[in-house]
């Protein structure tokens, strides 16, 4: 995962540096003060033709007294490869280009401190601007349904496929192992062998699932599932749905329909961390159709470039929740931004 982000940034670091090496630096103190000093320098070494002294000391200056300037040319370069290393990352365009417009903000024109390298500065500027994206609207799922009033009705929504059905099985052991009660609902009332595969989950976890015929209406399915939870005291509703295309308008419309009648206390977005740039359209239009709270990430096992996070979470501005890590129950693992962050940037 991020092996190509890594390199890049590696590069951003030591390109950002031969920048300030190179290039003379606009001074820092009075430009009058530096041409005395240069004068008394001036007899003791040569000076090199393409770096003219003044820039040498006038950064030398900046730098003694633990200064750099970066200006918005000396960024340009390295900005740009970054952008395309966030690209290649699965990071969609126009979230790569919000990061790449904060980092330029925050580095451009600024005498930052030179308290360590010039390439630990770029790396703080993109650990800030990927953490914020991160942790917006934190949301702690397991501390929500504790505090919340019982039971808690959860809505799975996505694309074919992405896991949502394996999700809630593992999302009903996580619960199970707390000691929540849960009630499964089988809203997929679409897709052929979809209720079985959900009942054979049901069955291994010893959890009771609600159930309606092939083809009959989710909402009722759900509906009746929430009764169940209210009259044998559940804590938790998990309610599954079945895999829509966005662009599918009259799915979409169900989709409305189901949150209108159930009134869902959290609506979960279950997308692929190997979802490449359509992701964002799927997390938008998923969201405009019916807000969602969060999104958890499967398969992030496989070869994920992590750029789906990033990617959802700025588009929705809603947190990551769980990240899917194979096909087993346990393996699902709560979302920590600065895990991530960490081995995003791990050198
Ligand atoms: N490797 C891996 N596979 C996963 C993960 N989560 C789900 N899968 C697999 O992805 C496939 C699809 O999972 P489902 O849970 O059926 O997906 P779904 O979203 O319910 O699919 P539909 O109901 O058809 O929309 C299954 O083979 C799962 O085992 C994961 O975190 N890692
Ligand atoms: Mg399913």
């Amino acid at each position: 995962m991020f092996d190509r982000l890594r390199e890049k940034l590696g590069d951003f670091r030591k390109s950002i540096d031969e920048k300030l090496k190179a290039s003379p630096q606009e001074p820092v103190q009075e430009k009058a003060e530096a041409k005395v000093e240069e004068k008394i320098e001036a007899p003791k070494a040569e000076a090199p033709a393409e770096a003219p002294r003044s820039g040498i000391l006038d950064r030398a200056k900046a730098i003694t007294r633990g200064e750099v300037i970066l200006s918005e040319k000396d960024l340009e370069g390295p900005l740009w490869e970054l952008e395309m290393a966030l690209l290649e990352s699965d990071v969609a365009l126009p979230v790569a280009e919000s990061i790449i417009d904060r980092i330029r903000k925050d580095l451009s024109g600024q005498h930052k401190k030179f308290l360590r390298s010039t390439g630990d500065i770029a790396e703080d500027a993109l650990r800030d601007a990927i953490l914020t994206i991160l942790s917006a609207h934190t949301l702690d799922f397991d501390d929500y349904v504790k505090g919340h009033d019982k039971p808690v009705i959860v809505v799975f929504t996505g694309v074919n496929g992405t896991g949502k059905t394996t999700t809630i099985a593992k999302l009903a052991e996580r619960l199970k192992e707390s000691n929540v009660g849960v009630v499964i609902a089988a809203g997929d009332t679409f897709r052929a062998g979809a209720i079985e595969q959900l009942q054979k989950h049901a069955d291994r976890l010893g959890v009771k699932m609600i159930k309606h015929d092939q083809g009959s209406d989710p909402a009722a399915v759900i509906y009746d599932a929430v009764a169940y939870a209210k009259s044998n005291k559940k804590d938790v509703v998990l309610a599954d749905t079945a895999g829509r295309l966005h662009t599918n308008v009259n799915l979409m419309e169900q989709l409305k329909k189901i949150s209108r009648i159930i009134r869902p206390d959290l609506v979960i977005f279950v997308d692929e961390a190997i979802a490449g740039n359509d992701a964002v359209e799927r997390a938008k239009l998923f969201n405009d159709a019916v807000p969602i709270s969060g999104s958890i990430l499967t398969k992030a096992d496989a070869d994920s470039k992590g750029g789906a996070a990033i990617s959802i979470a700025h588009i929705t501005g809603k947190p990551i929740l769980f990240l899917g890590v194979g096909q087993e129950y346990k393996d699902l693992r709560k979302f920590d931004p600065d895990w991530f962050v960490e081995r995003l940037l791990e050198r």
